[in-house]
Protein backbone atom coordinates (compact mmCIF):
# COMPACT_ATOMS: atom_id res chain seq x y z
CA UNK A 1 0.00 0.00 0.00
CA UNK A 2 2.75 2.27 0.99
CA UNK A 3 4.82 1.37 -2.07
CA UNK A 4 1.84 2.25 -4.06
CA UNK A 5 1.19 6.15 -2.76
CA UNK A 6 5.03 6.14 -3.45
CA UNK A 7 5.12 5.18 -6.72
CA UNK A 8 1.74 7.64 -7.45
CA UNK A 9 3.75 10.34 -5.70
CA UNK A 10 6.67 9.87 -7.93
CA UNK A 11 4.69 10.43 -11.20
CA UNK A 12 3.15 12.95 -10.69
CA UNK A 13 6.43 14.41 -9.42
CA UNK A 14 8.82 13.04 -12.23
CA UNK A 15 6.14 14.25 -15.19
CA UNK A 16 7.29 17.44 -14.37
CA UNK A 17 9.89 18.30 -17.16
CA UNK A 18 13.76 19.12 -16.06
CA UNK A 19 13.21 22.42 -16.54
CA UNK A 20 9.88 22.80 -14.57
CA UNK A 21 11.28 21.16 -12.01
CA UNK A 22 14.11 23.52 -11.51
CA UNK A 23 12.34 26.45 -11.80
CA UNK A 24 9.69 25.35 -9.57
CA UNK A 25 12.39 24.76 -6.42
CA UNK A 26 13.34 28.40 -5.93
CA UNK A 27 15.89 30.24 -5.72
CA UNK A 28 19.01 29.57 -3.68
CA UNK A 29 18.28 32.15 -1.37
CA UNK A 30 14.63 31.23 -0.39
CA UNK A 31 14.91 27.25 -0.72
CA UNK A 32 13.05 26.53 2.16
CA UNK A 33 9.96 28.82 0.46
CA UNK A 34 9.53 25.74 -1.90
CA UNK A 35 10.09 22.10 -1.44
CA UNK A 36 14.45 20.86 -1.30
CA UNK A 37 16.01 18.39 -3.03
CA UNK A 38 19.22 16.40 -2.98
CA UNK A 39 21.13 13.81 -4.68
CA UNK A 40 22.12 11.85 -2.26
CA UNK A 41 21.20 9.30 0.81
CA UNK A 42 22.37 8.19 3.70
CA UNK A 43 22.59 4.40 4.47
CA UNK A 44 23.87 2.39 7.63
CA UNK A 45 24.25 -1.18 7.80
CA UNK A 46 23.94 -3.20 10.40
CA UNK A 47 26.75 -5.46 8.66
CA UNK A 48 29.03 -2.68 7.51
CA UNK A 49 29.01 -0.16 10.37
CA UNK A 50 32.27 1.35 9.77
CA UNK A 51 33.59 -0.78 6.73
CA UNK A 52 34.57 1.02 3.74
CA UNK A 53 32.22 0.21 1.47
CA UNK A 54 28.82 -1.87 1.66
CA UNK A 55 28.48 -5.36 0.47
CA UNK A 56 27.93 -6.13 -3.20
CA UNK A 57 24.56 -7.91 -2.05
CA UNK A 58 23.58 -4.64 0.07
CA UNK A 59 24.69 -2.19 -2.68
CA UNK A 60 22.53 -4.55 -5.32
CA UNK A 61 19.84 -4.18 -2.77
CA UNK A 62 19.89 -0.33 -2.55
CA UNK A 63 19.94 -0.09 -6.67
CA UNK A 64 16.98 -2.33 -6.47
CA UNK A 65 14.76 -0.26 -4.17
CA UNK A 66 15.61 3.06 -5.84
CA UNK A 67 14.62 1.38 -9.42
CA UNK A 68 10.97 2.20 -9.24
CA UNK A 69 11.68 6.13 -8.94
CA UNK A 70 13.43 6.21 -12.31
CA UNK A 71 16.50 6.85 -10.71
CA UNK A 72 19.98 5.43 -10.09
CA UNK A 73 22.35 4.86 -7.69
CA UNK A 74 26.07 4.45 -6.45
CA UNK A 75 27.91 3.92 -3.06
CA UNK A 76 30.26 7.19 -2.48
CA UNK A 77 31.82 6.97 0.38
CA UNK A 78 32.01 5.83 4.38
CA UNK A 79 31.00 8.72 6.82
CA UNK A 80 32.90 9.50 10.57
CA UNK A 81 29.51 7.73 11.59
CA UNK A 82 29.81 4.86 10.37
CA UNK A 83 27.20 4.98 7.28
CA UNK A 84 27.32 5.45 3.81
CA UNK A 85 26.46 8.01 1.35
CA UNK A 86 25.37 7.08 -1.88
CA UNK A 87 24.75 9.36 -4.80
CA UNK A 88 21.62 9.43 -7.14
CA UNK A 89 22.11 10.06 -10.74
CA UNK A 90 19.88 13.58 -10.58
CA UNK A 91 18.33 15.54 -7.54
CA UNK A 92 14.85 14.44 -6.60
CA UNK A 93 12.57 16.35 -4.40
CA UNK A 94 12.39 15.52 -0.31
CA UNK A 95 9.13 13.80 -0.28
CA UNK A 96 10.64 11.54 -3.05
CA UNK A 97 14.00 10.88 -0.98
CA UNK A 98 12.21 10.30 1.73
CA UNK A 99 9.70 7.29 0.07
CA UNK A 100 12.96 5.84 -1.52
CA UNK A 101 14.84 5.88 2.26
CA UNK A 102 11.80 4.18 3.67
CA UNK A 103 11.69 1.70 0.93
CA UNK A 104 15.25 0.99 1.22
CA UNK A 105 14.86 0.40 5.10
CA UNK A 106 11.33 -1.98 4.48
CA UNK A 107 13.85 -3.80 1.68
CA UNK A 108 16.49 -4.67 3.05
CA UNK A 109 16.56 -5.84 7.13
CA UNK A 110 20.41 -4.79 7.02
CA UNK A 111 19.65 -1.17 6.84
CA UNK A 112 19.84 0.46 10.71
CA UNK A 113 18.77 3.73 9.02
CA UNK A 114 18.10 5.21 5.59
CA UNK A 115 17.64 9.23 5.17
CA UNK A 116 17.69 12.12 2.59
CA UNK A 117 21.26 13.84 2.57
CA UNK A 118 19.64 17.04 3.09
CA UNK A 119 21.55 20.56 1.53
CA UNK A 120 22.43 22.76 3.92
CA UNK A 121 22.80 26.82 3.25
CA UNK A 122 24.03 29.74 4.80
CA UNK A 123 21.03 31.69 6.74
CA UNK A 124 22.47 35.43 6.04
CA UNK A 125 20.88 37.35 3.81
CA UNK A 126 23.54 40.62 2.29
CA UNK A 127 22.32 43.88 2.91
CA UNK A 128 22.20 46.61 0.29
CA UNK A 129 24.03 49.24 2.27
CA UNK A 130 27.79 49.03 4.59
CA UNK A 131 27.31 50.44 8.41
CA UNK A 132 30.13 52.38 10.75
CA UNK A 133 28.73 51.04 13.72
CA UNK A 134 28.63 47.89 15.52
CA UNK A 135 25.58 48.39 16.98
CA UNK A 136 25.05 44.77 18.18
CA UNK A 137 27.95 44.86 20.62
CA UNK A 138 26.97 47.91 22.70
CA UNK A 139 23.73 49.32 21.57
CA UNK A 140 21.76 50.10 24.96
CA UNK A 141 18.33 48.84 23.23
CA UNK A 142 19.41 45.89 21.42
CA UNK A 143 23.26 45.55 21.58
CA UNK A 144 25.05 42.45 23.31
CA UNK A 145 26.00 44.53 26.72
CA UNK A 146 29.85 43.19 25.41
CA UNK A 147 31.64 46.05 27.30
CA UNK A 148 31.64 45.37 30.36
CA UNK A 149 31.64 41.70 29.89
CA UNK A 150 34.84 42.31 27.71
CA UNK A 151 35.99 43.11 31.54
CA UNK A 152 36.07 39.78 32.87
CA UNK A 153 36.51 37.77 29.66
CA UNK A 154 37.69 37.70 26.18
CA UNK A 155 37.28 34.12 25.43
CA UNK A 156 41.12 33.18 26.17
CA UNK A 157 41.92 29.81 25.98
CA UNK A 158 39.15 28.86 24.04
CA UNK A 159 38.55 27.46 20.13
CA UNK A 160 35.16 27.99 18.35
CA UNK A 161 34.68 26.21 15.15
CA UNK A 162 33.11 28.10 12.33
CA UNK A 163 31.40 25.20 10.24
CA UNK A 164 30.60 27.35 6.92
CA UNK A 165 32.19 27.99 3.85
CA UNK A 166 35.42 28.84 5.17
CA UNK A 167 37.80 31.72 5.67
CA UNK A 168 39.92 34.38 4.31
CA UNK A 169 43.10 35.59 5.69
CA UNK A 170 41.55 38.82 6.58
CA UNK A 171 44.24 41.16 8.01
CA UNK A 172 41.55 41.68 10.69
CA UNK A 173 41.42 38.07 11.38
CA UNK A 174 44.09 35.99 10.51
CA UNK A 175 45.61 36.55 13.75
CA UNK A 176 43.01 34.48 15.30
CA UNK A 177 42.48 31.81 12.92
CA UNK A 178 43.98 27.99 13.11
CA UNK A 179 44.69 25.63 10.82
CA UNK A 180 41.27 24.13 10.49
CA UNK A 181 40.06 21.65 7.49
CA UNK A 182 38.42 21.37 3.82
CA UNK A 183 35.35 19.15 4.45
CA UNK A 184 33.65 19.42 1.12
CA UNK A 185 33.61 16.36 -0.57
CA UNK A 186 31.98 17.04 -4.08
CA UNK A 187 34.32 18.76 -5.95
CA UNK A 188 31.80 20.98 -7.81
CA UNK A 189 30.36 22.38 -4.11
CA UNK A 190 33.70 22.83 -3.07
CA UNK A 191 35.42 24.62 -5.97
CA UNK A 192 38.95 24.69 -4.97
CA UNK A 193 39.18 21.76 -7.72
CA UNK A 194 39.41 18.69 -5.43
CA UNK A 195 37.31 17.51 -2.57
CA UNK A 196 38.87 17.14 1.22
CA UNK A 197 42.24 18.73 2.02
CA UNK A 198 43.68 20.68 5.03
CA UNK A 199 43.28 23.95 3.27
CA UNK A 200 39.84 25.61 4.59
CA UNK A 201 40.45 28.44 2.34
CA UNK A 202 37.29 30.01 1.21
CA UNK A 203 37.98 29.26 -2.62
CA UNK A 204 34.35 31.90 -3.56
CA UNK A 205 30.67 30.16 -3.92
CA UNK A 206 29.53 31.60 -6.39
CA UNK A 207 27.33 30.62 -8.88
CA UNK A 208 25.65 31.42 -12.25
CA UNK A 209 22.46 30.74 -13.35
CA UNK A 210 20.57 27.00 -13.03
CA UNK A 211 24.14 25.83 -11.27
CA UNK A 212 22.35 25.02 -7.97
CA UNK A 213 19.31 23.02 -9.93
CA UNK A 214 17.56 26.11 -9.37
CA UNK A 215 18.90 28.91 -8.13
CA UNK A 216 19.84 32.01 -9.81
CA UNK A 217 23.30 33.60 -10.30
CA UNK A 218 25.20 34.92 -7.20
CA UNK A 219 27.88 36.78 -6.00
CA UNK A 220 30.42 34.97 -3.59
CA UNK A 221 29.20 35.13 0.11
CA UNK A 222 32.14 35.08 1.85
CA UNK A 223 30.04 33.69 4.50
CA UNK A 224 32.52 32.11 6.78
CA UNK A 225 34.14 35.30 6.81
CA UNK A 226 31.80 37.20 8.45
CA UNK A 227 30.61 34.92 10.91
CA UNK A 228 34.24 34.12 11.78
CA UNK A 229 34.83 37.92 12.06
CA UNK A 230 31.89 38.24 14.48
CA UNK A 231 33.67 36.01 16.59
CA UNK A 232 36.61 36.95 17.00
CA UNK A 233 37.79 39.54 14.47
CA UNK A 234 41.26 40.83 15.66
CA UNK A 235 40.45 44.08 18.38
CA UNK A 236 41.95 47.04 19.64
CA UNK A 237 44.36 47.12 16.56
CA UNK A 238 42.56 50.36 15.69
CA UNK A 239 41.78 48.68 12.36
CA UNK A 240 38.27 47.61 11.18
CA UNK A 241 35.95 45.54 13.08
CA UNK A 242 35.98 43.61 17.17
CA UNK A 243 34.84 40.15 17.58
CA UNK A 244 32.51 39.14 20.60
CA UNK A 245 35.32 36.97 21.76
CA UNK A 246 38.37 38.51 20.66
CA UNK A 247 40.44 36.21 22.87
CA UNK A 248 39.12 33.30 21.60
CA UNK A 249 40.76 31.13 18.59
CA UNK A 250 38.58 30.74 14.98
CA UNK A 251 39.02 26.60 13.90
CA UNK A 252 37.83 27.40 10.29
CA UNK A 253 36.18 23.78 8.88
CA UNK A 254 34.53 24.07 5.87
CA UNK A 255 31.58 22.04 4.90
CA UNK A 256 29.61 24.78 2.12
CA UNK A 257 30.72 25.85 -0.94
CA UNK A 258 28.87 26.80 -4.18
CA UNK A 259 24.80 25.75 -3.57
CA UNK A 260 25.48 25.39 0.51
CA UNK A 261 26.89 22.09 1.66
CA UNK A 262 25.51 17.95 2.28
CA UNK A 263 24.35 17.12 5.96
CA UNK A 264 27.12 14.27 5.37
CA UNK A 265 29.96 16.95 5.11
CA UNK A 266 28.75 18.95 8.04
CA UNK A 267 28.29 15.68 10.22
CA UNK A 268 32.07 14.62 9.28
CA UNK A 269 33.27 18.47 10.59
CA UNK A 270 31.28 18.45 13.34
CA UNK A 271 32.43 15.36 14.84
CA UNK A 272 36.24 16.43 13.99
CA UNK A 273 36.18 19.58 15.31
CA UNK A 274 34.80 18.53 18.94
CA UNK A 275 37.88 16.07 18.15
CA UNK A 276 36.47 13.42 17.10
CA UNK A 277 38.06 10.89 14.51
CA UNK A 278 37.13 10.90 10.36
CA UNK A 279 38.98 8.62 8.54
CA UNK A 280 41.44 9.90 6.16
CA UNK A 281 41.46 13.23 8.26
CA UNK A 282 44.30 14.18 10.44
CA UNK A 283 43.42 14.34 14.16
CA UNK A 284 42.49 18.15 15.19
CA UNK A 285 45.28 19.51 17.37
CA UNK A 286 42.87 22.20 18.54
CA UNK A 287 39.25 20.52 19.58
CA UNK A 288 36.71 23.25 19.83
CA UNK A 289 34.78 23.48 22.60
CA UNK A 290 31.77 25.59 20.68
CA UNK A 291 30.62 24.50 17.63
CA UNK A 292 28.85 27.23 15.41
CA UNK A 293 26.51 26.62 12.70
CA UNK A 294 25.36 29.48 10.83
CA UNK A 295 23.59 26.71 8.09
CA UNK A 296 19.96 25.39 7.82
CA UNK A 297 17.69 24.01 5.31
CA UNK A 298 14.17 22.63 5.32
CA UNK A 299 13.21 19.01 6.88
CA UNK A 300 13.67 16.74 9.67
CA UNK A 301 16.55 16.38 11.81
CA UNK A 302 17.90 12.98 10.82
CA UNK A 303 20.36 10.35 12.78
CA UNK A 304 22.94 11.47 10.95
CA UNK A 305 22.73 15.29 12.23
CA UNK A 306 21.45 14.16 15.55
CA UNK A 307 24.44 11.51 16.15
CA UNK A 308 27.43 14.22 14.88
CA UNK A 309 25.41 16.51 17.65
CA UNK A 310 25.45 14.25 20.38
CA UNK A 311 29.18 13.34 19.20
CA UNK A 312 30.36 16.98 19.57
CA UNK A 313 28.31 17.26 22.80
CA UNK A 314 29.89 14.16 24.41
CA UNK A 315 33.36 15.81 24.00
CA UNK A 316 32.29 18.94 25.85
CA UNK A 317 31.65 20.99 22.81
CA UNK A 318 28.50 23.27 22.82
CA UNK A 319 26.70 23.51 19.69
CA UNK A 320 24.83 26.63 18.53
CA UNK A 321 22.85 26.74 15.54
CA UNK A 322 20.86 29.02 13.55
CA UNK A 323 16.71 29.17 13.44
CA UNK A 324 16.49 30.07 10.16
CA UNK A 325 15.23 32.74 7.77
CA UNK A 326 12.13 32.17 6.41
CA UNK A 327 9.91 33.89 9.11
CA UNK A 328 8.79 30.56 9.57
CA UNK A 329 8.43 28.19 12.87
CA UNK A 330 11.61 26.28 13.04
CA UNK A 331 10.37 23.07 13.67
CA UNK A 332 11.01 22.42 10.23
CA UNK A 333 14.15 24.22 9.92
CA UNK A 334 17.12 21.75 10.56
CA UNK A 335 19.52 21.27 12.67
CA UNK A 336 17.75 23.95 14.27
CA UNK A 337 15.07 21.36 15.40
CA UNK A 338 17.60 19.07 16.25
CA UNK A 339 17.88 17.78 20.33
CA UNK A 340 20.86 19.38 22.16
CA UNK A 341 21.63 22.45 20.03
CA UNK A 342 21.34 26.35 21.32
CA UNK A 343 19.02 27.68 18.73
CA UNK A 344 19.21 31.23 17.95
CA UNK A 345 16.77 33.90 16.21
CA UNK A 346 17.71 36.91 15.51
CA UNK A 347 16.50 40.90 16.49
CA UNK A 348 16.69 43.65 14.82
CA UNK A 349 18.38 47.01 15.68
CA UNK A 350 15.13 47.82 17.94
CA UNK A 351 15.33 44.61 19.42
CA UNK A 352 12.52 42.79 17.89
CA UNK A 353 12.02 40.21 16.04
CA UNK A 354 14.25 40.32 12.41
CA UNK A 355 11.68 40.11 9.91
CA UNK A 356 13.15 37.33 8.42
CA UNK A 357 13.80 35.08 11.58
CA UNK A 358 12.19 31.53 12.31
CA UNK A 359 10.40 31.64 15.97
CA UNK A 360 8.63 28.61 17.47
CA UNK A 361 9.42 26.46 20.51
CA UNK A 362 12.72 24.87 19.50
CA UNK A 363 14.24 28.40 19.66
CA UNK A 364 16.35 29.15 22.89
CA UNK A 365 16.87 32.65 22.71
CA UNK A 366 17.81 35.39 20.34
CA UNK A 367 20.57 37.89 19.55
CA UNK A 368 21.24 40.53 16.98
CA UNK A 369 20.99 39.46 13.64
CA UNK A 370 19.78 43.34 11.83
CA UNK A 371 17.49 44.04 9.49
CA UNK A 372 17.13 46.05 6.00
CA UNK A 373 19.08 49.24 6.89
CA UNK A 374 21.04 48.24 9.80
CA UNK A 375 22.65 44.96 9.21
CA UNK A 376 25.90 43.09 11.29
CA UNK A 377 28.87 44.74 10.27
CA UNK A 378 32.07 42.20 9.75
CA UNK A 379 35.30 41.35 7.67
CA UNK A 380 34.38 40.18 4.67
CA UNK A 381 36.31 40.07 0.95
CA UNK A 382 35.48 42.16 -2.03
CA UNK A 383 35.94 39.67 -4.54
CA UNK A 384 32.84 39.09 -6.68
CA UNK A 385 33.73 35.43 -7.82
CA UNK A 386 37.28 34.84 -6.83
CA UNK A 387 39.45 35.92 -4.23
CA UNK A 388 39.87 39.74 -3.87
CA UNK A 389 40.82 42.37 -1.25
CA UNK A 390 39.64 42.41 2.72
CA UNK A 391 36.61 44.47 3.23
CA UNK A 392 33.76 44.80 6.09
CA UNK A 393 29.85 44.76 5.05
CA UNK A 394 26.65 44.43 6.79
CA UNK A 395 25.28 41.24 6.52
CA UNK A 396 21.58 40.36 8.38
CA UNK A 397 20.20 37.12 9.03
CA UNK A 398 20.09 34.37 11.81
CA UNK A 399 23.61 33.51 10.10
CA UNK A 400 24.90 37.04 12.03
CA UNK A 401 22.91 36.28 15.38
CA UNK A 402 24.28 32.93 15.78
CA UNK A 403 28.32 33.72 16.33
CA UNK A 404 27.16 36.52 18.89
CA UNK A 405 26.01 33.23 20.85
CA UNK A 406 28.74 31.29 20.38
CA UNK A 407 31.72 33.94 20.92
CA UNK A 408 29.28 34.47 24.49
CA UNK A 409 29.83 30.77 25.07
CA UNK A 410 33.35 31.54 24.36
CA UNK A 411 33.56 34.16 26.99
CA UNK A 412 31.50 31.71 29.68
CA UNK A 413 34.07 28.39 28.81
CA UNK A 414 36.94 31.13 29.37
CA UNK A 415 35.95 32.10 32.47
CA UNK A 416 34.93 28.79 33.73
CA UNK A 417 36.21 25.49 31.37
CA UNK A 418 34.33 23.28 33.92
CA UNK A 419 30.72 24.03 32.19
CA UNK A 420 29.05 21.23 30.52
CA UNK A 421 27.08 22.08 27.18
CA UNK A 422 23.98 21.91 29.08
CA UNK A 423 25.40 24.28 31.94
CA UNK A 424 26.18 26.57 29.14
CA UNK A 425 23.18 26.53 27.19
CA UNK A 426 20.83 26.81 31.12
CA UNK A 427 22.62 29.46 31.30
CA UNK A 428 23.07 31.33 27.59
CA UNK A 429 19.26 31.22 28.23
CA UNK A 430 18.86 32.69 31.60
CA UNK A 431 20.99 35.55 31.15
CA UNK A 432 19.07 37.45 28.42
CA UNK A 433 17.06 41.08 28.84
CA UNK A 434 13.38 41.34 28.12
CA UNK A 435 12.48 42.07 24.25
CA UNK A 436 11.97 45.42 24.02
CA UNK A 437 10.13 45.25 20.89
CA UNK A 438 7.94 42.53 19.87
CA UNK A 439 9.62 39.56 19.43
CA UNK A 440 7.24 36.28 19.86
CA UNK A 441 8.40 32.32 20.46
CA UNK A 442 12.32 34.07 20.04
CA UNK A 443 12.89 32.23 23.00
CA UNK A 444 13.70 33.29 26.47
CA UNK A 445 14.74 36.59 26.04
CA UNK A 446 17.61 38.89 24.19
CA UNK A 447 21.15 37.72 25.08
CA UNK A 448 23.17 39.74 27.41
CA UNK A 449 26.90 38.92 27.47
CA UNK A 450 27.85 40.78 30.87
CA UNK A 451 25.10 38.61 32.54
CA UNK A 452 26.42 35.14 30.25
CA UNK A 453 29.71 35.94 31.95
CA UNK A 454 28.87 36.10 35.45
CA UNK A 455 26.17 33.54 35.22
CA UNK A 456 29.62 31.18 34.16
CA UNK A 457 31.04 31.23 37.65
CA UNK A 458 27.64 30.87 39.75
CA UNK A 459 26.64 27.98 41.32
CA UNK A 460 23.67 27.40 39.32
CA UNK A 461 21.54 29.12 36.35
CA UNK A 462 19.28 31.68 37.36
CA UNK A 463 16.82 33.28 35.25
CA UNK A 464 16.84 37.26 35.34
CA UNK A 465 14.83 38.54 32.86
CA UNK A 466 13.47 41.48 34.63
CA UNK A 467 16.96 42.95 34.48
CA UNK A 468 17.31 45.55 32.11
CA UNK A 469 21.17 46.51 31.39
CA UNK A 470 21.27 50.16 31.22
CA UNK A 471 24.81 50.38 31.25
CA UNK A 472 26.65 53.48 29.46
CA UNK A 473 28.46 52.76 26.07
CA UNK A 474 31.35 55.19 28.04
CA UNK A 475 33.57 53.47 29.32
CA UNK A 476 36.82 52.58 27.90
CA UNK A 477 36.21 48.98 26.10
CA UNK A 478 33.40 50.81 24.35
CA UNK A 479 35.34 53.71 22.98
CA UNK A 480 37.64 51.73 22.00
CA UNK A 481 35.00 49.55 19.99
CA UNK A 482 33.40 52.61 18.91
CA UNK A 483 36.46 54.46 17.45
CA UNK A 484 37.35 51.55 15.28
CA UNK A 485 33.77 51.29 14.03
CA UNK A 486 34.46 55.25 13.08
CA UNK A 487 37.36 54.23 10.90
CA UNK A 488 34.64 52.29 8.43
CA UNK A 489 33.51 53.56 5.90
CA1 LIG B 1 38.96 21.02 -1.27
CA1 LIG C 1 39.81 45.09 14.44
Amino acid sequence: MRLAVAAATLLALQSLPVAAFQRADGSAAQASASEPASDRLIVRYHSAAGASTPSTAAQARARAAVQPYGVQVQHLRATANGAHVFKLDRPVPLTTLEQMAQTLRNGDADVEYAEPDLIMRPQYTPTDSRYAQQWDLFETTAGMNLPTAWDKSTGAGVVVAVIDTGVRPHADLKANLLAGYDFVTNTTTANDGGGRDADPADPGDWTTAGLCYSGSAASSSWHGTHVAGTIAAVTGNAVGVAGVAFGAKVLPVRALGRCGGYTSDIADAMVWAAGGSVAGVPANANPARVLNLSLGGSGSCGVTYQNAINAARARGAVVVVAAGNANTNATGSVPANCTGVVTVAAVNRSGGKASYSNYGAVVDLAAPGGDSGAGILSTLNAGTTTPGADSYAAYMGTSMATPHVAGVAALMLSRNPSLTPDEVEARLKASVRPFPAACSQCGTGLLDANMAVDAAVTASATVVASTVSTSSPATTSTTSAAGVNRRMR
